[in-house]
C-alpha cells in the first residue's frame, strides 16, 4: 500500500527557510498573529489562513513550532495519495467553501515571496 514518501533533506531544509521566514520574531514558534500577517501579505482570506494555521497547529497551543509545521507538510503529502477518490465529491457539496486552500500552496505562495524578496 501506500508507503509514506520520506521527506528528503533539501526539502526540510526548503520548509526550514519557510519557517524562519514566516517566524519574524525567531521565538521558534509561528503565532496566529505571525501567520495572519504573512496571509494577508500573500493574499490568503484569514477564513482560510485560520484553517490552515489549525492544521498545522496539533497540539492546539495557539503557535505552530517548526516540528509542528514540518509534520503538517507530511502529512498533507500522504493525503494526497488517496485524494483521487474525494475529488468527485466536492462538486456535490455547492456553493460552501470548504477549505480549498492547503498549507501546502500557501507555503509555496510564501517560498517565492521569500524568493522575491532576496
Ligand atoms: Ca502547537
Amino acid at each position: 500500500m501506500a508507503s509514506p514518501r520520506a521527506m528528503n533533506e533539501e526539502e526540510q531544509k526548503r520548509l526550514s527557510s519557510v519557517f524562519h521566514a514566516y517566524n519574524v520574531d525567531n521565538s521558534g514558534r509561528i503565532e496566529t498573529n505571525e501567520f495572519t500577517t504573512i496571509c494577508q501579505e500573500l493574499h490568503v482570506p484569514s477564513q482560510d489562513a485560520d484553517g490552515i494555521f489549525n492544521r498545522l497547529d496539533m497540539d492546539k497551543d495557539g503557535t505552530v513550532t517548526l516540528e509542528e509545521f514540518i509534520s503538517g507538510f507530511k502529512e498533507q503529502h500522504q493525503e494526497d495519495e488517496d485524494d483521487d477518490t474525494e475529488a468527485d465529491d466536492n462538486k456535490s457539496s455547492g456553493g460552501e467553501e470548504e477549505f480549498s486552500n492547503n498549507p501546502e500552496q500557501v507555503m509555496s505562495r510564501g517560498l517565492y515571496y521569500e524568493a522575491g524578496s532576496t
